[in-house]
């Protein structure tokens, strides 16, 4: 009985080890489990289900091949992937989770998300990801050919990443008043999410309940995963070369 989570891959044409790891993953480990979550940032951009690419088709027949064979998989979206969408979700057989999701993990209930909506003290992120996730401005986006949404997204990711380098760790970190707040209005004592690539469990207390905060890792030098089984949960990785 296993459950496995991962996030933050960021996967593109461009890293072919990180996609490597990833299909090893998904044709090795991640078969005959219970359940696989995958909690954001699975790709380092997405400007549409339309972007029919070899290495998406790839990608796509890995998560068709393991939920074909019975394990369900489900997807959060990502603060790059948040227009994964329903066509995705059809060709894959990946169920799409909302981005606030409380699941039962063996017992205990757990909130799973990205974790971008925790970085509250992040404003100019916020402002930015209140544009992007509206309903109009996607729908015009959409009405842009594929090679125009690509360009905007290749122009915006340059722009961001100068602008992340004069951010501090603090404001690109969680706010731990906002993990409190919303653990205790969703009634849980743990969570679990991503987006901070910083991979740790961070013991805290929720209304005098004793409480716990797991932080996935990305997959930038190595693999990373979250093993939940009914005894417990444990952060790991998988080198790229086996
Ligand atoms: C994803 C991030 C680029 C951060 C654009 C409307 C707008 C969607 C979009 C374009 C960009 C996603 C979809 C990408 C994440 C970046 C830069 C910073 C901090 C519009 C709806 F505005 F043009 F109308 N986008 N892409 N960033 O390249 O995948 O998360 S992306
Ligand atoms: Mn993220």
């Amino acid at each position: 009985m296993t459950t496995l989570f991962i996030s933050d891959l960021h996967l593109s044409a461009d890293r072919p080890d990180i996609t490597a790891c990833f299909l090893r993953f998904m044709s090795t480990e991640a078969r005959g489990i219970d359940a696989l979550y995958v909690l954001g940032d699975l790709f380092e951009m997405w400007i549409g289900d339309d972007d029919d690419s070899p290495f998406h088709q790839q990608i796509k027949s890995a998560f068709r091949q393991l939920t074909d064979s019975g394990v369900p998989c489900y997807f959060i979206h990502g603060n790059r992937d948040f227009l994964i969408g329903k066509r995705f979700s059809q060709e894959t057989g990946v169920e799409l989770l909302p981005e606030h999701t409380v699941v039962d993990l063996y017992g205990t209930p757990t909130l799973i998300l990205h974790g971008d909506t925790l970085c509250t003290l992040d404003e100019g992120y916020q402002r930015y990801r209140k544009k992007v996730h509206n309903r109009f401005i996607q729908w015009l986006f959409f009405r842009l050919p594929l090679r125009y949404r690509q360009r905007i997204g290749e122009k915006m990711r340059s722009g961001s990443s100068q602008t992340n380098q004069t951010k501090s760790q603090a404001i690109m970190d969680v706010t731990p008043g906002e993990v409190v707040h919303v653990m205790a209005e969703l009634e849980v004592n743990q969570m679990i999410h991503g987006h901070t690539h910083r991979p740790d469990v961070h013991a805290l207390s929720v209304n005098g309940q004793d409480a716990r905060r797991i932080v996935l890792g990305d997959w930038y030098d190595h693999g990373s995963v979250l093993v939940c089984t009914p005894q417990g949960c444990q952060l790991e990785t998988r080198d790229f070369q086996p």
